[in-house]
């Protein structure tokens, strides 16, 4: 908003929601409430993932989360600090988590606002200190206020997302988030244990000569994808995929570039979630001028049928994704 725009680099994060808030003179602060909710529980993962190293929280705990991948220590952590941190801050009536089967029901029904959230993204990296990140999608609740959640609250599909955001834990730690007005990055200042504005109005460039894909796969991968790597390489562009969707989204959303998880022999619907990882992922791209497709068309025009259902992603910088689904 012009509101939003108005503010200088170098607000804090409450400064600029409280400004953000101001502009919408009905809004009566809980979705403000649960970003800096949000914000709060980033502080504390941040905190665990850089001690990780020295304290007996790196590594994996020997058990599997829903998806029937190994659960990192750091994965459990960091998913009971945001289902705490949204409990506590009240505005949630239910969490959908990556790490959990089903919807958590946080006892606050009189909350407004659902959250879907992949907690730690990327956590096979923490034992090789490579950047992960929290992915988060909101929804205003559709079931009425004061009952029970349910299943609906949570389908409603992409363009009904609220707001949506990531927390990348990387050479520093951001925030970077839309509410349907522009993108904003906020960096964490350990000094003040304060998130300050460092990117406002983030506009993904429409041009890039970054490409992010698992290539070990390319011979599983569909004919239009091996034939958009191929003209790629013909073009010289620069392969980065650092195996951590948040950081190679952020590096792509930034310089212009595109990342790829098509379908594969072993995911042949994709390897991402659709709820928790590609629809807000998808609507930060698309607020920030940019696309994201699952390679028949626009990922928040996908209808969801269940919690953890996977899609194809093809996400970044709009003209390098036309090429791909026109390969
Ligand atoms: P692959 C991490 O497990 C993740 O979900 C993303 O963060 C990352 O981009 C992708 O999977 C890596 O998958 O099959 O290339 O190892």
């Amino acid at each position: 908003t012009a509101q939003e725009l108005a503010l200088p680099v170098g607000v804090t994060l409450d400064r600029f929601i409280m400004h953000s808030q101001s502009a919408f003179p009905y809004a009566t602060g809980e979705l403000s409430q649960l970003l800096r909710d949000i914000a709060l529980a980033g502080k504390i993962i941040n905190r665990e993932i850089n001690r990780a190293g020295l304290v007996d929280i790196a590594g994996g705990n020997g058990t599997e989360n829903v998806q029937g991948e190994n659960q990192q220590k750091l994965d459990i952590v960091a998913n009971i600090r945001f289902i705490r941190a949204l409990k506590n801050g009240g505005e949630v009536c239910a969490i959908l988590s990556e790490e959990d089967e089903d919807i958590i029901h946080t006892g606050n029904n009189h909350g407004k606002y659902v959250v879907a959230m992949d907690p730690l993204d990327g956590s096979s990296n923490i034992d090789v200190n490579v950047s992960i990140g929290t992915i988060f999608s909101i929804y205003r609740r559709v079931t009425p206020i004061n009952g029970p959640a349910s299943i609906d609250d949570f389908l409603q599909g992409g363009r009904k997302q609220v707001a949506a955001g990531y927390i990348l834990y990387g050479s520093s730690t951001m925030l970077v988030y839309s509410t349907g007005d522009g993108v904003n990055g906020f960096t964490f200042d350990h000094s003040l244990g304060e998130f300050i504005l460092s990117h406002k109005n983030i506009c993904s460039p429409a041009k890039g000569s970054i490409y992010s894909v698992n290539e070990g796969h390319f011979h599983s991968y569909p004919a239009f994808v091996q034939n958009y790597i191929g003209q790629c390489k013909v073009k010289n562009f620069s392969a980065r995929y650092i195996g951590s969707l948040v950081g190679d989204f952020h590096r792509n959303l930034l310089k212009g570039g595109i990342y790829l998880y098509p379908s594969t022999k072993k995911d042949p619907k994709g390897k991402l979630r659709l709820l928790y990882e590609c629809y807000p992922l998808a609507f930060i791209i698309e607020q920030s001028g940019g696309k994201a497709s699952d390679g028949f068309g626009c990922i928040l025009d996908i209808i969801p049928t269940s919690f953890h259902q996977r899609s194809p992603v093809y996400i970044g910088s709009i003209e390098m994704v036309d090429a791909v689904v026109k390969a």
